[in-house]
């Protein structure tokens, strides 16, 4: 059988991409190992920040705000609440490099931002303590996704356009034809113009089984719900993330009623995706729990934990670009644990890349190209 375009991984990314491309007129497959929304991927787990004010950097604004739009759009469209305005407030050092970038993304592009004080801090949401002299900045029209909604929404929109789904079917080999790519899986054998790769965490093996090694390392996270005051429900508490000296820590408030949700943002253990993965342990709790006891020291009890995966590149960076030598294929991977927000935004990216069309976004950061010399 013969598509237009071919997308393999119907995730976060491949997902929202099936939608674009059958909406814009392309015979379109979508494949996956499996039927999302599932745990296999990188995204369950109830809940994803979306900020704005970009503290990775200003250049991922543009990306950021057109993402928001559309999932805003597949809102109305699905009548499924995917964005939840609660407000993100990032915490750090004044001087670190990521809460500079917030401040100068939001002055850039005018995003509103408040700059606040320990105690402003502590006297706002007085579940924080905060001991290090840091910072905050309060983005209040940041907030979160509902993530398996979004999975959702985008998959009935896909389908109400003609995508095609071949789920629980397994890629085993793609091959470059002459001006056509073919994709065989366990179970059939395609062709098609354009193929574009949203393989998450199982990019990796993909690619170098058309000879293109990708410095992506797949890890192991994870995060946890804790018991939580009314102080933190997502009536009255935000998204966060804490920028230490030597971690990184995000969360949630108590989305009805669930408990608090947090992990860590650095670290993690390198694994094979193709393996299962360990349960969510007492080491993990503890390095959640020795965070909470400082910062928020009414946090106690775990209620339980989970455990999820990151494709993460170098410089944390994500990789959309074409395959060397081949434009007819489109690779986006390596989104590094702060992909998810970008979704909707670079599904219609992909579409555009795939339709030669010009790109509304500086995506120099996102080339292969970086990796050359190393
Ligand atoms: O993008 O805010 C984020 C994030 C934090 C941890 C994982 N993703």
């Amino acid at each position: 059988m013969h598509y237009h375009t071919i997308i393999i991984g119907a995730g976060s990314m491949g997902m929202p991409t099936s939608y674009f491309s059958a909406k814009n007129g392309h015979k379109t497959l979508l494949i996956d190992t499996y039927e999302p929304p599932h745990t296999f991927g990188t995204h369950h787990g109830d809940t994803r920040i979306i900020r704005y004010a970009y503290g990775e950097g200003a250049q991922y604004v543009p990306l950021a705000l057109r993402a928001a739009t559309l999932f805003t759009e597949a809102e109305h469209l699905t009548k499924r609440k995917l964005l939840e305005e609660v407000g993100v407030l990032n915490i750090g050092k004044e001087d670190t490099d990521f809460m500079q970038n917030v401040f100068k993304s939001a002055e850039r592009f005018q995003l509103p931002i408040e700059k606040l004080s320990t105690s402003d801090i502590e006297k706002r949401w007085t579940g924080i303590n905060l001991v290090h002299n840091e910072i905050g900045a309060y983005e209040p029209n940041a907030g979160f996704l509902h993530v398996e909604e979004c999975i959702r929404a985008y998959k009935d929109l896909a389908a109400q356009e003609g995508a095609v789904f071949a789920f629980n079917e397994k890629v085993v080999s793609i091959t470059e034809g002459d001006g056509h790519v073919e994709v065989k899986t366990n179970k059939s054998c395609y062709t098609a113009d354009y193929l574009i790769v949203t393989a998450g965490a199982f990019v990796k093996e993909l690619m170098s089984s058309i000879h293109l090694p990708l410095p992506v390392t797949i890890l192991r996270k994870t995060f946890a719900w804790y018991d939580s005051d009314e102080r933190f429900s997502e009536q009255n508490f935000p998204c966060f993330s804490f920028e230490l000296e030597n971690a990184t820590y995000y969360g949630f408030p108590s989305v009805n009623g669930t408990g608090l949700k947090i992990g860590r943002h650095d670290g993690g253990v390198v694994i094979d995706p193709n393996k299962d993965r360990d349960d969510f342990n007492l080491s993990d709790q503890e390095e959640l729990d020795e965070f909470l006891h400082e910062y928020m020291p009414s946090i106690q009890n775990l209620k339980f934990g989970k455990t999820c995966m990151y494709d993460m590149t170098p410089d944390e960076d994500f990789i959309i670009d074409y395959f060397p030598g081949n434009d007819r294929i489109v690779l986006a991977s390596g989104f590094s644990g702060h992909g998810f927000k970008f979704a909707s935004a670079i599904g219609e990216l992909l579409v555009d890349m795939t339709n030669k069309k010009d790109v509304n976004f500086d995506l120099s950061l996102f080339s292969l190209e970086r990796f050359k010399n190393s």
